[in-house]
């Protein structure tokens, strides 16, 4: 038996400069588990809470109330535990807070726990993370297909633009590695082009190019150019990926796109995005409607759900029982994994589950605030989820977990990364 001996939480600081809660758990025998809470900022409503102070100090976002629910009741509840028990940990903090939301403790103060016992279990099974992941749910590892931003946009970007990221894939690739190589020619291709329009404005919040676009299709346009720029034909080995977020600019079926100043309706939304879906190499777009439109998403699966990979975040919010909902009634096909949307990791892994079971795609993902943890990349490789979402190709917090799946690609072999790319069955692929 390896008992957990003790739970201590911290304030430490995120790649936004706010507070977030960090976790060590140690073992009787001194192993050390570490994890940090990242958090969103284009958040669904129906996602666990990210508990914060409020008040006037640190514009209220301090996470001293959470800290403290750490120190106190789930150390309290924690403390003896089998480590190597990752549901029993995590039921002992569900008990403390059976809130769908996770309101009592605070989402992040569960997360952050949650996922220090997944670490301490790790290190003392004498095992990487991606190991002890995949030999405790019984998953295949496999090196995931990366999605990565090139243009930051919405709420990561003070909404110069409103759609959300701009992300490339590159399932052509051969490799994790040339992933990256191909990666950064397309962005820095991108950088040169905005550059000689004048257009150099710093970096959105996950690292993607500040968004100066007249109009969102002048990102996509601007996209093609950059992946051309880098010597590749689009739609080849280098597709186009989306995160529309609609959640954030739509309410009731009524969506209002400021930068053009155009209010639409579901359905004039689903067919300005089916136009790109013919005028671009997109293979995959998230959250293309609204949290709260389920009809409109059933209407833009039906006509597009054969043609794209249609990733449910805000919309479904890590929930396994949103996913089976959604598998029922025919919304999305394709899951977004952020395990501080739902909570603890036995849920994240039971909702990867449920997607799964559905015949979805699964995509792991970090949050636009995030810090140098880099769990969700031993995650995404321990499930063998199709596809990592870390943000884009500077600043550290995004690199560090890119950096981590190369090193884990030197454990697993090149032979792991599956390229698993949603196949876009378009003019450009035919
Ligand atoms: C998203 C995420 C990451 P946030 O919408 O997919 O890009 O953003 O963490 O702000 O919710
Ligand atoms: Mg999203």
């Amino acid at each position: 038996m390896s008992r957990i001996q003790s739970v201590k939480a911290r304030r430490v600081w995120d790649s936004r400069g706010k507070p977030t809660v960090e976790v060590e758990i140690v073992l009787d025998n001194g192993c050390l588990g570490r994890a940090i809470a990242p958090a969103g900022a284009s958040r669904g409503s129906r996602e666990a809470l990210d508990l914060r102070d409020g008040g006037a100090s640190l514009r209220g976002v301090d996470v001293s109330r959470a800290v403290a629910n750490v120190n106190g009741p789930i150390a309290a509840t924690l403390k003896g535990l089998d480590v190597r028990d990752q549901q029993a940990a995590d039921n002992a903090i569900l008990e403390l807070d059976p809130s769908p939301l996770k309101e009592v403790m605070g989402g992040n103060a569960v997360v952050a726990t949650s996922l220090a016992v997944l670490h301490a279990a790790a290190i003392d099974a004498g095992k990487p993370l991606w190991r002890h992941v995949s030999d405790y749910y019984g998953q295949q590892p496999s090196l995931p297909l990366p999605e990565i931003q090139i243009f930051g946009g919405g709420a990561h970007a003070g909404r110069r633009v409103d759609i959300q990221d701009f992300m490339i894939m590159v399932p052509g690739a051969s490799s994790f590695d040339e992933v990256m190589e191909i990666t950064s020619e397309v962005y820095f291709a991108a950088g040169d082009i905005m550059a000689s329009r004048g257009k150099t404005a710093g970096l959105a919040d996950e690292g993607g190019w500040w968004p100066v676009f007249d109009s969102n299709e002048e990102a996509l346009e601007t996209l093609v150019l950059a992946i051309e720029k880098a010597g590749e034909k689009p739609g080849e080995r280098v597709v186009i990926s989306l995160d529309v977020a609609a959640s954030e600019f739509g309410k009731n079926g009524s969506y209002r796109l400021a930068l053009e100043d155009r209010e639409m309706s579901s359905e004039a939304l689903i067919d300005m995005l089916g136009r790109w879906l013919d005028a671009y190499p997109i293979v995959s777009i998230e959250d293309p409607i609204g949290e709260d439109d389920p009809e409109a998403m059933v209407e833009f699966t039906r006509r597009f759900g054969d043609r794209v990979q249609i990733i449910g975040d805000d919309y479904l919010v890590t929930s396994a029982r949103l996913v089976e909902e959604a598998a029922n009634t025919g919304a999305c096909n394709a899951v977004l994994i952020k395990v501080n949307q739902i909570g603890t990791v036995s849920e994240a892994v039971e909702t990867f589950k449920a997607a799964k079971s559905a015949g979805w795609g699964t995509i792991v993902s970090a949050r636009s605030g995030e810090t140098e943890d880099v769990s969700i990349s031993h995650l995404s490789v321990g499930l063998g989820a199709g596809q990592l979402k870390v943000g884009s190709f500077q600043r550290s917090e995004r690199m560090a977990k890119w950096n981590e799946c190369l090193r884990i690609q030197d454990e697993l072999g090149s032979d792991a990364f599956v390229g698993d790319a949603p196949l876009a069955k378009t003019w450009w692929a035919s």
